[in-house]
Parts: structure tokens; C-alpha cells; sequence
């Protein structure tokens, strides 16, 4: 059976399925502030999948819609438990693609009876580049309800920063590539210091992503990074391990 089929009946069984979340911590590194909700599969045969094994299948086979739905249902469930901690939701630029899609993601949040406030959608820099009116509009729908918007790998594909103006969002995360330099390449810190500086510029809220040693956080926390996540942290756990975590493992 080809992994499409499996995954379509994944959707169906409610048991393969699970959201395992990575904490996103302040600029000092002390305090957990927020998760984002990465999902995982448990495939009966081939073990247990990494988003990259299965994400851009369900995007070509129109799976990625309920799949995407069904993330942020579970992480709005998380998020009734958590109501002192962001959610972060990573939203496929295919979603973006089908129109209503800011009325789904408004109305499963309100079924869930959480505040869009609580919830942070990471969107990548394509669609930004695709589709300018729809995908505006959906951002703009969305924003006016409360949600955070965070671009989502920035500094990788097109990153114009025409873009950063014409599409308003609240947040830039730092791709891990660029993090991962930091420390031996006096460039990469350039570069960052650079991206948070531009942030802050716009008055948006900066993130790093794959911060894995001390050098780098403290590197960022004095560029003036203001959320750090990373493995020097936590990787993403599931759902029951999360009371560990925030009694300070
Ligand atoms: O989970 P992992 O750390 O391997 O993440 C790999 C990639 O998969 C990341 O780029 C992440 O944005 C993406 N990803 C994880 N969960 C989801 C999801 O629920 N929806 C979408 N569209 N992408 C996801
Ligand atoms: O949405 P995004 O593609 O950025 O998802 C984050 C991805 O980065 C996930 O696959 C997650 O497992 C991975 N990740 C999280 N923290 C680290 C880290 O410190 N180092 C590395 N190499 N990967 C990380
Ligand atoms: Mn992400
Ligand atoms: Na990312």
C-alpha cells in the first residue's frame, strides 16, 4: 500500500496519529512560554514517521486539510490545559490554498473554547510568495481574530523583504540553519544579529529554532532574541510528559 492510502486510513483510525510538543522558551532560557504542536505518526509497519516522511504526501493527495484540522484540534485541547502557554500550529501553504480556510481554523478553535490569542499559526515564506490576494485576505481574516501569525523558517527560500511588509505578521522564527553556524561562522552571527535588528525594526517578535548549545543561546539572548527553542531545552515531548517538563524536568 503506498503511504497516501495508509494515511487516509491513519485519519480514519484516530490511533496512529499523535502531536508531540517542543517548548519555546524566554531570551533567558528559564522559562517555558509556549509550545509548538509537531506532528508524528506511528505507522502499524513502517515505525514511527517524522513530518517530512508524510507532510508533503498529504499535500499533494489533498490529505493535508483534515490532517492540519485534526493538529489543531488537538493542540487547541492542549491549549484548554495550558491557558498560560502559546500554541504554535504550523499551517501548510496548501491549507492557505482552499478558500475558508480562516473560517476552519476560527471555528475549531471556538469548538474548542480556546481564544485565538492563545494560538500562534507558523506559516512559511512561500506563501507569501504565491497567491498575494488570497492568502492576504486569509492572514488579515485571521489576525483580525486574534491569532498570531509567525513566519516560519525565515531567512530559507524566498524571503523577500517586500514580503515582511505587504503580508502583516506578528512574529519571524530564525531558520535552524542559521542558528546551527552560530559559534563557529562570524557570519552566521551577522546574519542573526541582523534578522533580529530588521525584527525588531518592524516590531516583530523574534524566535530562534534549533538552539542546541549554550553558545547559542547566550549568543542570541545578547543579539536580543526574544524566544528561544531547541534541543539545549527540550525536544518535543508528547502530551503526558508535559507536566514534567514544566516542573522543571
Ligand atoms: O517534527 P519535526 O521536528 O521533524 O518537523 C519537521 C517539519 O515538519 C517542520 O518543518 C514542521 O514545520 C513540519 N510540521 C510538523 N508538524 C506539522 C503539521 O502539523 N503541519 C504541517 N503543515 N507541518 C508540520
Ligand atoms: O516547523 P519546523 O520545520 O521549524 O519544525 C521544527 C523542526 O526542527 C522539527 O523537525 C524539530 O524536531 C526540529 N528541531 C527542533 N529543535 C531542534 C534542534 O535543536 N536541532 C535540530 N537539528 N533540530 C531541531
Ligand atoms: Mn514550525
Ligand atoms: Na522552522
Amino acid at each position: 500500500r503506498v503511504i497516501e492510502d495508509d494515511l487516509r486510513a491513519a485519519l480514519h483510525a484516530g490511533d496512529q496519529l499523535f502531536v508531540a510538543y517542543q517548548p519555546k522558551l524566554d531570551s533567558s532560557g528559564a522559562r517555558i512560554i509556549g509550545l509548538e504542536a509537531l506532528v508524528r505518526w506511528r505507522h502499524p509497519t513502517r515505525g514511527e514517521l517524522a513530518p517530512d516522511a508524510f507532510i508533503s504526501v498529504a499535500e499533494d493527495c489533498g490529505l493535508i486539510n483534515p490532517l492540519g484540522e485534526w493538529v489543531l484540534g488537538e493542540a487547541c485541547r492542549v491549549a484548554r490545559h495550558w491557558p498560560d502557554l502559546s500554541i504554535a500550529v504550523n499551517v501548510s501553504p496548501i491549507q492557505f490554498g482552499s478558500a475558508g480556510v480562516a473560517r476552519s481554523i476560527c471555528s475549531i478553535a471556538h469548538a474548542a473554547g480556546v481564544s485565538p490569542q492563545q494560538i500562534e499559526l507558523e506559516v512559511t515564506e512561500s506563501i507569501l510568495v504565491e497567491n498575494d490576494d488570497t492568502v492576504r485576505a486569509a492572514l488579515e481574516e485571521l489576525r483580525s481574530a486574534g491569532f498570531r501569525i509567525a513566519l516560519d523558517d525565515f531567512g530559507t527560500g524566498y524571503s523577500s523583504l517586500s514580503y515582511l511588509k505587504k503580508f502583516k505578521v506578528d512574529s519571524i522564527k530564525i531558520d535552524k540553519s542559521f542558528v546551527k553556524r552560530l559559534g563557529h561562522d562570524p557570519e552566521a552571527i551577522a546574519i542573526v544579529q541582523a534578522v533580529i535588528a530588521l525584527g525588531h525594526a518592524m516590531a516583530l517578535s523574534v524566535t530562534a529554532e534549533g538552539v542546541e548549545t549554550e553558545e547559542q543561546g547566550c549568543l542570541l539572548r545578547v543579539a536580543g532574541c526574544n524566544e528561544l527553542q531547541g534541543f539545549l531545552f527540550s525536544k518535543a515531548v508528547i502530551e503526558s510528559e508535559l507536566h514534567t517538563l514544566m516542573n522543571g524536568v
